[in-house]
C-alpha cells in the first residue's frame, strides 16, 4: 500500500469563532490563529482543520454558508486567510478547510435566485417538492435539527427541503450544475494551497427525498468518485469525509485507495454509545466499555489492511470527553491522559479538537437563556412543546450539548483567559483560572505533554502507524491492545474506570514507551491497574 503524509501525522481542529479573538469583538478570528500557530508547533501537529470560515449569517456558525470563496467578515479577509496559509506551510502545518456542500445558507446567492421562480435557472440547485394532498408537507422526513426536513415557501407555493436549519437549504446533487460549482470551488480552494478537505454531512449528498433516502443514497459513491477525478486526485491531498451512517463495512467503500473516493472517514458509531436504545442523542445511556472496545475494534480490524481510520473523541459537535467519559473531577488529568494514550496508539490519523490537549470540561447551564447552539435551542422547545421535564431537558444539554466543546479556549488565567480582550461571544468554562495553556505549558506533568510525547513518538516510531491492531481479552473495564510491525510489539494497557482493576500478561518487559503514572514496574503479570492508569510497554 502506498504511504501517504496524513497517515503520519496528528490533525489539530480549530473552531475559530472559540479560538483566539485578535482584535477584541469577543469573536476569535484568522489573525488569532495565526498568532498560536507556534504554540501549534509546539505541540507537534501536521495539520489544522478549520471549521468554516466563509461568509455566512451565522445561522449554524458558518455551517450555512452564503459565499465559498469569500472569507466571513468578523474572522477577517482573503488576504488573512492567504497568510495564515503561508505562516501555517512555513512551519509544515497544512490546511485543511471544511467543506459544506450538502447544504448552503438561504442567503446564497443560488438559493436566492432560485425561490423567486419556479422558471430560474437556479432553481434546480435546490429540491423542492408541491404540497401533499391534504395541504401539508410533501412526506414525513425530519430536520437534525428539530422539527419537519420541509419548508413551505410562500413566494412559488412550493416546500424545499433542509436537513437541517430552515436557514440551510440542501443542495440537489442529481443536478449536474451543481457538481461542476462545487468542484469549481474546491479547486479554487486548492489552488491556494490547502492540505485538504472535511466534508460535511457527506453521506447525505446522495439522498433521494422522494423515497424517504437520506444517508447512503443509490448515487452516494459516484458523485464521490467524479469529486476525486475532478478535484483532488490529482494531488495526495486528506479528505476525510463526516459520514454519520458508515458501518465498517461501507466505510472501505470511501477509503479504499483503488475506489479513488476519500483518505477516510468520520464514523459515528463510539460516539452514539451513550445513547438508549432507539432514542436520540438527548436521551442519555451510560458508556459500556465492552461495547465500546467491541465497535472501537471491529473499525481496526475490518478497515486494517484496506482502507484507513480516522480517530476521535472529540469535535466542535461533542461534549468533552474528559467530562463525558472520563472523570472531570478527582481524576481529571488522570483520565485525560488515558483517553489520549488510547485513541493515539490505534491505527489511524488521531484528531485533536482545541482544548482537549489541556484537558477543557463541560460547562453546564442552569437556563435555556445562556445556550447558543440552535440544536439545543430547538430541541428545548421541541421537547417542551411535548411535555417533558425541564430539568431533564437541560441535563440532555449538559450532557450533550454543543456549546459544551464552543466555550472560548482558555489560554491564561487573566480577564477572560487571553481569549479576548472584549466580551466573548459565549462565556467561557468557570474553571478557566485552573485549566489553561498557560498552566499546562508550566506543569511538566501535564496533559499537554502527554499529547506532545504522543505525537513525537509517532513521528519515531512506524509501527505507532503501520503496526497491526489485536485486542486484549481482559476485565470490561480494562481496554487493552497490542501493535504489531515488522517483529516488534507493543502492548497498550488502560483502565477506563476510577476503580482498581486487575491486569495479567505473560509478556517479557522490554521498556516503558509512555505512561500517565510515575510507577515503576518491572513485571506484567497480576498487577492491579489504578484509576485510569494507562501504559505502553514494548514486549518480548
Ligand atoms: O451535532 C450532531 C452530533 O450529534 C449532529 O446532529 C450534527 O449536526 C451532525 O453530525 C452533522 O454535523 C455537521 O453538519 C451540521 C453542522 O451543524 C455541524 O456542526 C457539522 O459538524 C450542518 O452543517
Ligand atoms: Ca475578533
Amino acid at each position: 500500500m502506498v504511504q501517504h503524509w496524513w497517515q503520519e501525522i496528528v490533525v489539530y481542529q480549530i473552531y475559530p469563532r472559540s479560538f483566539n479573538d485578535s482584535n477584541g469583538d469577543g469573536i476569535g478570528d484568522l489573525q488569532g490563529i495565526i498568532e498560536k500557530l507556534d504554540y501549534l508547533k509546539e505541540l507537534g501537529i501536521g495539520a489544522i482543520w478549520l471549521s468554516p470560515v466563509y461568509q455566512s449569517p451565522n445561522d449554524d456558525n458558518g455551517y450555512d454558508i452564503s459565499n465559498y470563496e469569500a472569507i466571513m467578515d468578523e474572522f477577517g479577509s482573503m488576504d488573512d486567510m492567504e497568510e495564515l496559509l503561508a505562516q501555517a506551510n512555513q512551519r509544515g502545518i497544512k490546511i485543511i478547510m471544511d467543506l459544506v456542500v450538502n447544504h448552503t445558507s438561504d442567503e446564497h446567492a443560488w438559493f436566492i435566485e432560485a425561490r423567486k421562480d419556479k422558471n430560474s435557472p437556479y432553481r434546480d440547485y435546490y429540491i423542492w417538492a408541491n404540497p401533499a394532498a391534504d395541504g401539508t408537507t410533501p412526506n414525513d422526513l425530519t430536520s437534525f435539527f428539530s422539527g419537519s426536513a420541509w419548508k413551505f415557501d410562500e413566494e412559488t407555493g412550493q416546500y424545499y427541503l433542509h436537513f437541517f436549519s430552515k436557514k440551510q437549504p440542501d443542495l440537489n446533487w442529481e443536478n449536474e450544475k451543481v457538481r461542476e460549482e462545487v468542484y469549481h470551488m474546491m479547486n479554487f480552494w486548492i489552488d491556494k494551497g490547502i492540505g485538504g478537505f472535511r466534508m460535511d454531512v457527506i453521506d447525505l449528498i446522495g439522498k433521494v427525498p422522494q423515497e424517504k433516502i437520506s444517508t447512503n443514497g443509490p448515487k452516494l459513491h459516484d458523485y464521490l468518485q467524479e469529486m476525486n477525478q475532478k478535484t483532488f486526485g490529482k494531488y495526495d491531498l486528506l479528505t476525510v469525509g463526516e459520514t454519520m451512517a458508515a458501518t465498517p463495512e461501507n466505510a472501505k467503500l470511501y477509503s479504499k485507495p483503488e475506489r479513488k473516493e476519500l483518505s477516510m472517514v468520520f464514523q459515528f458509531q463510539h460516539m452514539n454509545l451513550d445513547i438508549q436504545a432507539n432514542g436520540e442523542k438527548w436521551d442519555l445511556a451510560p458508556l459500556d466499555v465492552a461495547k465500546l472496545k467491541e465497535v472501537l475494534a471491529k473499525w481496526q480490524k475490518e478497515l486494517g489492511d484496506e482502507g484507513w481510520n480516522s480517530l476521535y473523541w472529540n469535535n466542535h459537535d461533542q461534549p468533552r470527553i474528559v467530562s463525558r467519559w472520563g472523570d472531570d473531577d478527582k481524576y481529571r488529568v488522570q483520565s485525560a491522559k488515558m483517553l489520549a494514550i488510547l485513541l493515539h496508539m490505534m491505527k489511524g490519523t488521531p484528531y485533536i479538537y482545541q482544548g482537549e490537549e489541556i484537558g477543557m470540561t463541560n460547562t453546564p447551564i442552569s437556563d435555556i437563556s445562556e445556550a447558543a447552539d440552535i440544536e439545543s435551542i430547538n430541541m428545548y422547545h421541541e421537547r417542551l412543546a411535548k411535555g417533558y421535564d425541564k430539568k431533564d431537558i437541560l441535563a440532555s444539554i449538559n450532557a450533550k450539548g454543543r456549546d459544551n466543546a464552543r466555550r472560548p479556549m482558555a489560554w491564561d488565567s487573566s480577564t477572560n483567559a487571553g481569549f479576548t480582550s472584549g466580551k466573548p461571544w459565549l462565556a467561557l468554562n468557570d474553571n478557566y483560572k485552573d485549566i489553561n495553556v498557560e498552566l499546562a505549558l508550566k506543569g511538566p506533568n501535564s496533559i499537554f505533554y502527554t499529547y506532545q510525547k504522543l505525537i513525537q513518538l509517532r513521528k519515531e516510531n512506524p509501527i505507532m502507524i503501520w503496526g497491526s491492531f489485536q485486542l486484549v481479552d481482559t476485565v470490561d473495564e480494562v481496554f487493552s491492545y497490542y501493535r504489531k510491525y515488522k517483529g516488534q510489539r507493543w502492548l497498550v494497557v488502560t483502565n477506563f474506570s476510577s476503580e482498581v482493576q486487575p491486569f495479567s500478561s505473560e509478556d517479557e518487559m522490554k521498556k516503558v514507551i509512555i505512561q500517565n503514572t510515575v510507577d515503576e514496574f518491572t513485571t506484567l503479570e497480576n498487577i492491579n491497574l489504578q484509576p485510569w492508569q494507562a501504559f505502553v510497554v514494548e514486549v518480548e
